[in-house]
């Protein structure tokens, strides 16, 4: 399987985060993408397919936001990363402002996804990097997988959080459609529900957006992937929400991933995209699930059973020391 990664992808850095009620060091480190790069060998390059397949999927001012957010930051006389304050839950629609406070508050639903001065080039070269697998699949390859980062899965058409800015898997699946790879699946394993991925498509009856992770009820993103979810509109049906309690093993995920791929397949994919986080792991530090290392790779090969193209695209994973190793044993079960 051919692997992808840009080093433009490692100039995002923001410095902290709030969590708790308290500024942590950023979680999404570039240590993590360090760590998954020294694992495997033979990275390929990735191409640039413009700006074209990101407004596929985002709103055209929402990228354009996020490529100036942090000038206007600095022009507001302000330093280090951009981060906001205030934020419009109620009646959220279209204005024009004229503070960066503003903007940023309008276009986030969280205050842990800050914008540093290399967030927009980070943000389009790991949305390209997930183009450039998804390539892959066009010419004929099985497998692919890109190393995707800053991830995706929290950012909807027109707001960023959870560390992430572009939805690299939305971003592939609309671009995978273009090529006529359809009908496409999303299966999201990381351990947060993919809101972003899941608002995106959640009215498409084309796209199955099916999503295990943990039980919103106590873990982030909290609003978003209980049970009752599963699609409106003409997608009705197209969403599955299988939330797991804290403290899910290997053995205790494997009939959700079965459920998962089972409706995959009577929905009838012709591909599939995997939007991949190893925060499932036992030893992540701002997780709660007990996977380990070798549960990886069975995960890999009963996806890989399913025998549909299929597209990695990186999601979390914060146990930096291991993270490589758990990568690798994942993308081991799809040989
Ligand atoms: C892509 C992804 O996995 N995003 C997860 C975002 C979770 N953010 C909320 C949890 C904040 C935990 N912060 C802990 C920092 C410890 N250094
Ligand atoms: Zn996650």
């Amino acid at each position: 399987m051919k692997l992808f990664f840009d080093d433009r992808q490692t100039g995002h850095a923001p410095e902290r985060e709030l969590h708790n009620g308290e500024f942590v060091p950023y979680a999404e480190s570039i240590d993590r993408l360090q760590s998954i790069v020294a694992a495997l060998d033979d990275w390929q390059p990735v191409r640039d397919f413009g700006r074209e397949p990101l407004l596929a999927v985002h709103d055209p001012a929402y990228v354009a936001f996020l490529e100036r957010a942090h000038d206007d930051w600095l022009t507001a006389g302000r330093s280090g990363d951009a981060i906001g304050y205030s934020f419009p839950i109620v009646r959220r629609r279209p204005l024009r402002f004229n503070r960066i406070d503003a903007d940023i508050g309008a276009y986030s639903f969280d205050a842990s996804t800050p914008i540093a001065a290399g967030t927009w080039t980070s943000a389009y070269w790991s949305a390209q990097c997930a183009l450039t697998a998804l390539d892959r699949l066009n010419e004929g390859d099985a497998h692919a997988f890109a190393l995707c980062r800053p991830p995706g899965h929290h950012a909807g058409r027109d707001y960023m959080g959870g560390y992430c800015y572009l939805n690299n898997a939305a971003i592939a699946a609309r671009h995978a459609q273009a090529l006529g790879l359809g009908p496409i699946a999303i299966l999201d394993v990381d351990y947060h529900h993919g809101n972003g991925t899941q608002d995106i498509f959640y009215e498409d009856p084309a796209i199955f957006f099916a999503s295990i992770h943990a039980d919103p009820v106590t873990d982030y993103p909290f609003y978003w992937g209980h049970a009752d979810e599963c699609g409106e509109g003409a997608g009705e049906g197209a969403t599955l929400n299988l939330p797991l309690p804290r403290g899910t093993d290997g053995a205790a995920y494997r009939p959700a991933l079965d459920t998962a791929l089972r409706a995959i397949a009577a929905w009838g994919a012709r591909c599939l995209i995997v939007s991949f986080g190893a925060d499932t792991f036992s030893g992540d530090p701002i997780s709660n699930f007990k996977l380990e290392r070798q549960d990886y790779t069975t995960m890999a090969r009963v996806i890989a059973d399913l025998g549909l193209p299929t597209l990695v695209v990186m999601e979390g994973g914060y146990a930096v020391g291991d993270l490589g190793r758990n990568v690798a044993a994942f993308l081991a079960g799809f040989d």
